[in-house]
């Protein structure tokens, strides 16, 4: 009796031991996945009549994702733009960017921009700012964030605007698109922000939607506001 219970004791620590050496906890690489927002032109028509979109709208959508270290470090790939002064280009996006630092206490993006030959789309460990080619002539931009879904940690973002459309600094035309104003958009999903798709929320910066010649989405609306201070503070 004795001599078996020894033995059930033996058997355990060998058991226990296996499964440490098979599974052990360091070796599992902390799995990343990936957000993927689609910015598409609106097409027009507007919406219910009955309701009076407002930029004082408090609706936002949080992914409950969000950047553990700040600031975030990005760079501007102006080539693509069409745009010849490049030097404006970026700071066209700073703008847009910085436009999300205002309204929290921290800091959440870095004042010091840099500009980069790398485009974006890719998991490179830099969040990038560029212009690509698109397939549907519909899309204005795409972001990517790309978060660990164990802590809900961002890791990295990049944005894509498409070279199908013709963009302009401020104040736009009314055939082109403001960089300021789609990069502003596209800061929100960085932030950890969701699009908006009802008619009433139309003059938020996070609406679903964009056209030529808007700059509405510079500045942030109520509900912008909220979503930035649910996910970061006041
Ligand atoms: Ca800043
Ligand atoms: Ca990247
Ligand atoms: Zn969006």
């Amino acid at each position: 009796m004795r001599r078996c219970g020894k033995l059930l004791i033996g058997l355990h620590v060998v058991v226990l031991v296996s499964v440490a050496f098979l599974y052990p906890a360091y070796a599992e690489p902390p799995v990343i996945d990936r957000l993927v927002f689609i910015h598409y032109k609106a097409r027009g028509g507007g919406g219910d009549p009955a309701t009076t979109p407002t930029d004082q709208a408090t609706n936002y959508r949080y992914t409950g994702i969000h950047w553990f270290k700040l600031p975030v470090t990005y760079e501007v790939n102006p080539s693509g733009s069409g745009i010849s002064d490049r030097g404006a280009v970026v700071t066209a996006i700073t703008y847009a960017f910085e436009e999300w630092d205002k309204y929290t206490s921290k800091e959440l993006f870095s004042n010091l921009v840099a500009t980069t030959t790398l485009t974006g789309g890719y998991r490179d460990e830099h969040n990038v700012v560029s212009w690509a080619f698109m397939s549907d002539s519909n899309v204005i931009a795409i972001t990517y964030v790309w978060y660990y879904v164990a802590t809900k940690e961002i890791v990295e973002c990049d944005t894509i605007f498409s070279t199908r459309f013709v963009w302009s600094l401020d104040p736009p035309s009314p055939s082109t698109m403001s960089v300021r104003n789609i990069a502003t958009h596209e800061a929100g999903h960085w932030i950890s922000l969701g699009d908006l798709n009802p008619y009433k929320d139309s003059l938020l910066t996070m609406y679903a939607y964009s056209t030529y010649g808007e700059t509405i989405k510079e500045t942030l609306g109520k509900g912008d506001v909220l979503g930035v201070q649910k996910a970061y503070g006041a």
